[in-house]
């Protein structure tokens, strides 16, 4: 194997990925960092891309063996709304595609893996305010479940194996560089687009919905970050609590009219309300500060500030 870190970013083309593989490159150099997904990129790459379904075993061997990989980052998966409509292919993709990874792990293909996890792993019977990194969670969301499931066989082929997997419970995540894809939290996107494209935004989750959430350049280098770190730092081997900040619709969209004064912002709950109604209003992420240093640098105005500077230039 390799002793130059050599990374595979599975899901590279989705919103995490698209920014993951961005500073991947940047911190590890173009071409030590493979890009793949189940469709050709729609953007100029970088570096290499190798397209591959993240269900196929032979395909993601043949890309770690062509590629001298020791890393992989799998982000591929349905999210909590686009996997409601399609509960058994939203368990078989994101729970195969993890069975794969953990087994060429485990086979010593691999040096280290990233799975990502979500708050969503948490249910109507978790504390909501400050949730603990170790509570009750009864997910009613197949998502929910599928990473609780997928929390529990990570920390399984680490204790039983010594697979060095690691894993962060994501809150809603925000950016400009990447569109969102079926999350009950893609509102808190989708706002800005429309408030520099229209002026308004009708929300589908409904005032006082106040769920926790990051800017995604702190998600980015959190995750990097803790797959930087010693393994003997990493202690929770289901999945990292990790926060950023906790808004409402109201309170993102007084922030947005700062910068679109006429802003008007309506409101229509849709399915994706019960969702956001099962889940925290706000997470306790100490674990993550102390066994790895964690420590958010972005709050509710500065994301929004650099959110509108950088999409008003996008989309003018
Ligand atoms: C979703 N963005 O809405 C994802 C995330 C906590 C939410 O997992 O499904």
């Amino acid at each position: 194997m390799s002793q130059t870190k050599r990374i595979l970013v599975i899901g590279s083309s989705g919103q995490i990925g698209t920014e993951l593989v961005e500073g991947l490159r940047a911190r590890f150099g173009n071409e030590n960092v493979v890009a793949s997904d189940i469709k050709e990129p729609q953007v100029k790459q970088e570096g290499p891309f190798a397209m591959v379904d993240a269900m196929d075993r032979r395909g993601i061997e043949r890309i770690v063996e062509k590629y001298e990989i020791n890393e992989v980052y799998l982000l591929a998966a349905l999210l909590s709304a686009t996997a409601e409509k399609d509960p058994a292919f939203a368990w078989k993709l994101n729970m195969e595609s993890l069975f794969i990874v953990l087994e060429l792990a485990r086979e010593g293909k691999l040096k280290k893996v990233y799975w990502p996890s979500s708050i969503a792993v948490f249910g109507p019977t978790t504390p909501k305010d400050n949730t603990p990194q170790h509570t009750i969670a009864e997910p009613s969301t197949v998502y929910g479940i599928s990473k609780q499931a997928g929390e529990q066989w990570c920390a399984y082929y680490c204790k039983r194996y010594g697979v060095d997997v690691r894993s962060i419970r994501y809150p809603g995540l925000i950016g400009w560089k990447s569109a969102p894809g079926g999350g009950t939290t893609d509102y808190a996107v989708h706002i800005f687009h429309e408030a520099i494209k229209n002026g308004s935004y009708t929300s589908f989750l409904d005032r006082g919905t106040t769920l926790p959430m990051m800017y995604m350049p702190d998600a980015i280098r959190a995750t990097i970050d803790l797959m930087e770190a010693p393994a003997d730092q990493v202690k929770e081997r289901t999945s990292y609590n990790l926060a950023g900040f906790s808004f409402a619709p109201e309170q993102i969209a007084a922030e947005v009219k700062r910068h679109v004064p006429a802003f008007t912002m309506n409101y229509a709950p849709d399915s994706r309300q019960a969702i956001a109604n099962s889940w925290p209003r706000s997470i306790d992420d100490s674990a993550a500060r102390a066994d790895w240093g964690w420590k958010p640098k972005y709050d509710l105005k500065a994301m929004v500030d650099e959110m509108m500077v950088n999409l008003k230039q996008v989309l003018k």
